[in-house]
């Protein structure tokens, strides 16, 4: 049976033949930071979802995983499910000890459910305050949902454009979870590293000792590129200084993720492999990568295995 859902118009599937990668990823490396969308047959994407992307399977993420060398997932919620997280979990608990979820879950989600969302592997829920991606829940509710998940040792992913972060960040650090932030918080790259507006993100993340971050996404982040296309080794130089100072500064709060499929971009397509050939560019030494690819993700979403 055809799908009843039709792509967003100029939406970009994900890279259907990535190169293996060059840099060679620590035993036991995560990928701390991707998704499954569907496929939409069995998890119909969300009314209120404000794209419709392809399918991107649990088989095909598995796929991914073997071939690009990593050995476990953390698998985010996708907005295109909204609160359903069947598609996530089915991934998760299909991937046995070597994936870990973060969920979207709404103000009176009952107890049982956040339990049953515990056993699968679920130890985080995602707030989203990127317009075009959701509604955003009021701050009550949002709260709300911090303090049910508080017993549980989960933490609260934070996703949200570099403009908002004034406003938003004293809600940030009165939740009373450890935190993680997606994409470095979306820098604008053509402001200066050492600007006002980077500075007010790395603050933040100075501000409690339980904050992570993602150095993520940048081919989202890009603006000079050269995109991770065609063997570049030397992709996305503009967002080089903002990961590195991150990964200097907190080698400990750091976490690295592909982001596949890649939602919503609209300029290229990369090939994963050739993001993981940036990882070294951010993380130079054999340290830091051991940090960033292996320990941190474990003691955050394994620590029962470390
Ligand atoms: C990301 C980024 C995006 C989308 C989502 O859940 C999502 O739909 O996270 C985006 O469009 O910036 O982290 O995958």
């Amino acid at each position: 049976m055809a799908s009843e859902f039709v792509k967003t118009p100029g939406w970009l599937d994900w890279h259907a033949e990535p190169s293996r990668p060059r840099f060679v990823l620590p035993s036991g490396a995560v990928d701390a930071h991707c998704h499954v969308f569907g496929p939409a047959a069995e998890f119909p994407f969300a009314p209120e979802r404000r794209y419709t992307p392809c399918d991107a399977s649990k088989e095909q993420l598995f796929a991914l995983r073997d071939h690009l060398g990593f050995t476990r997932n953390v698998i985010v919620q996708a907005t295109c499910h909204g609160a359903d997280n069947s598609a996530m979990v089915d991934a998760v608990r299909s991937a046995g000890r070597r994936a870990r979820g973060v969920a979207t879950v709404t103000p009176g989600t009952s107890g049982d459910e956040l339990r049953r969302l515990d056993e699968a592997g679920v130890r985080g829920v995602r707030f989203n305050f990127v317009r075009r991606l959701v509604d955003t829940l009021p701050m009550d509710g949002l709260r709300q949902v911090a303090e049910q998940i508080a017993p549980l040792g989960w933490h609260i992913v934070i996703y949200f454009e570099a403009q908002e972060l004034p406003e938003l960040a004293d809600f940030f650090l009165r939740l009373p979870v450890p935190l993680v932030v997606d994409h470095m918080g979306r820098p604008d790259v053509t402001r200066p590293v050492d600007g006002a507006e980077f500075t007010g993100f790395l603050d933040l993340l100075r501000a409690r000792d339980d904050i992570w971050c993602k150095v993520t996404c940048p081919e989202r982040l890009t603006v000079g590129g050269p995109p991770a296309l065609t063997g570049e080794q030397a992709a996305y130089r503009d967002v080089v200084p903002f990961a590195r100072r991150v990964v200097e500064e907190f080698p400990d709060r750091v976490l690295w993720g592909t982001d596949w499929p890649h939602p919503n971009l609209t300029d290229h397509m990369p090939d994963d492999g050739l993001l993981v050939d940036w990882i070294p560019s951010i993380a130079p030494t054999a340290a830091e990568q051991q940090a960033l690819l292996v320990d941190n993700p474990m003691r955050l979403y394994w620590p029962e295995e470390r």
